[in-house]
């Protein structure tokens, strides 16, 4: 018999961004007891593993992908108390815990950088990543190549008066990034990650991991733009991005997660073209990430064809043991809903390619009741993404973009109920963004009671997931021969083969599965299984038994 394959390859994940979850003391911003408060709901839902946006101390300029301290929690999160009483608690439920590690870069409010900063011959002197540069002919500072920042616009070096060097950030000015090529950087990092391993977290989602290592020798970008995921780039990030030191920074941080037992796992946020990213979990049998985000849903128009050539090229890409990870939302990217015109129908449809594609699945707090973004101009931002977006790009620009560029849109409250402030937090207090308008149909409350609701055909798919072998470990054959608004996969475990079936467009479709075929879930009332064969309404799909 086939061993069976380690529990993250199919797991399912669902991510907290802890400031809109639950707010327990009523100062208008969620915290750690609050997300242990609503644990349950994960629970019931029927998710396997908890993925926690960053709690750490921070000046929260980022949100927490700011930190100033790894081994402490933010004072308005909670204590490190609570995040203990947060990881025993998952494990009590049977639910995994992912912490979000930020190796990347730290605030410049972080102690390190601070110290760094101060003079070119302290000890943190080089901690950071600091360069000379040039003078133009007035004797202006000139960076030291054409390196953009991840924003694309602005350029991925700040000048630091102080030291008349210049500074790299991949991301925004005040998150300096660390030198990797640092062996004390290291240390400190890595023993930093034991302490948490140490707590019992069971793995990390790493934050722009493939920005970790550039160029040793800081040669120029290639200048023509290129496209990851769906997002433009102006450049081609050849010298910044999943650099080879890169591969070889996430083994050495494998090698500290595997002192902790095969268990841990480490799952990339890193962008590129799969056939590089396949890279990080293959790495010629060399050990390095278990698991990299694969974003191309977020980006992909709702279409048969799209996602169908999707499938197969992750399919292609990430042959087992490798494991797809799929991603449709986050707290960086427009709600789904929203791309899709806030057609719930069609996030029924999404919701079952999630939960039965082969690999992982990751839902974000409120795609599960269809939560969508809640418009917030440019001007109100409280992202400093949108705050830098805003000095390039006016107002009228963004509001047609269908990628919008204000993340506040999609971290507002988590609905939980149809009080005000969605119970959130207290009626009396203003929470940190606003909550949505449609959070009296859209909240856990109603939706948990509703038979149709999408919550309940969350818990049905997500229940299905973990009682059939066959949707967890088997493998993936793609039809290829199916009409052209038509999805169809089969997953065939040891014991049983299951059909996926889905209805992308706007007329009903049959389709033949065979005799003896069996109904075990549908999107919608309307879909019919007779005879052997599916009825399919528009925008819906089904998953059945074959016989
Ligand atoms: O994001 C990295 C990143 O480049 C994108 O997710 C980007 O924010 C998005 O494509 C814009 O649409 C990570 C975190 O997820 C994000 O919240 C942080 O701000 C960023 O790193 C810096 O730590
Ligand atoms: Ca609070």
């Amino acid at each position: 018999m086939r061993a069976a394959s380690p529990w993250w390859a199919s797991t399912s994940i669902y991510q907290v961004y802890p400031r809109s979850f639950v707010d327990s003391n009523g100062d208008g911003i969620g915290d750690l007891p609050g997300v242990v408060s609503r644990l349950d709901h994960l629970v019931d839902l029927g998710v396997k593993a908890l993925w926690l946006s960053p709690f750490f101390r921070s000046p929260q300029r980022d949100f927490g992908y700011d930190i100033s301290d790894y081994r402490d929690v933010a004072p308005e999160y909670g204590t490190l108390d609570d995040a203990q009483r947060l990881i025993d608690e998952a494990h009590r439920r049977g639910l995994a815990v992912i912490f979000d590690l930020v190796l990347n870069h730290t605030s410049d409010q972080h102690p390190w950088f601070v110290e760094s900063r101060a003079s070119r011959t302290n000890p943190r002197a080089d901690w950071y990543v600091w360069a000379e540069g040039s003078r133009d002919r007035r004797g202006r500072p000139v960076p030291p190549n054409n390196w953009r920042s991840e924003l694309q616009l602005p350029r991925a070096w700040q000048w630091s008066h102080e030291r008349q060097q210049w500074y790299l950030a991949s991301f925004l000015s005040f998150q300096p990034d660390l030198n990797w090529r640092n062996p004390s950087v290291r240390a400190e990092m890595f023993d930093m990650v034991r302490m948490w391993l140490g707590r019992g977290v069971d793995g990390f989602r790493l934050d722009i991991f493939g920005s970790c290592m550039q160029d040793a020798a800081l040669r120029d970008n290639a200048p023509w733009p290129t496209l990851y995921a769906g997002i433009p780039r102006v450049q081609t990030p050849n010298r910044t991005l999943n650099t080879d030191d890169c591969f070889a920074l996430a083994g050495d941080l494998r090698a500290v997660c595997d002192e902790f037992g095969p268990d841990r796992i480490l799952l990339g946020e890193v962008f590129g073209p799969s056939s590089v990213l396949r890279r990080y979990v293959s790495d010629g049998g060399r050990a390095g990430l278990h698991l990299v985000f694969l974003f191309d849903f977020l980006a992909a128009r709702y279409s048969a064809t799209a996602y169908r050539g999707l499938i197969a090229r992750f399919e292609r890409d990430f042959p087992p043991p490798m494991a797809p990870t799929y991603v449709l939302e986050n707290h960086d990217r427009a709600r789904s809903l929203s791309r899709v015109g806030g057609d719930l129908r069609k996030a029924r449809v999404l919701a079952t390619l999630l939960c039965t594609l082969r690999g992982v699945a990751v839902l974000y707090q409120g795609q599960e009741i269809g939560m969508e973004n809640r418009y917030i101009p440019l001007a109100d931002a409280k992202d400093p993404m949108a705050q830098t977006v805003a000095r390039h790009l006016p107002e009228w620009l963004n509001q047609r973009l269908p990628e919008r560029l204000n993340r506040d849109e999609v971290r507002s409250p988590m609905q939980w109920t149809a009080a005000p402030h969605a119970g959130f937090c207290p009626p009396d207090v203003a929470p940190w963004l606003p909550t949505h308008d449609n959070v009296l149909q859209r909240n856990v409350e109603s939706q948990v009671r509703d038979p149709d609701s999408l919550l309940t055909w969350y818990r049905t798919l997500l229940a299905l997931r973990a009682e059939r072998e066959a949707l967890r470990e088997g493998r993936l054959e793609l039809a290829a021969d199916t009409a052209r608004h038509v999805i169809r996969y089969d997953r065939v475990g040891e014991h049983e083969r299951i059909v996926v079936v889905a209805n992308l467009g706007d007329s009903l479709t049959e389709m033949r599965l065979g005799e003896g075929a069996t109904l075990l879930a549908a999107s919608d009332p309307g879909c019919g299984l007779n005879n052997g064969a599916v009825t399919l309404p528009p925008h819906t799909a089904a998953v059945a038994l074959l016989g």
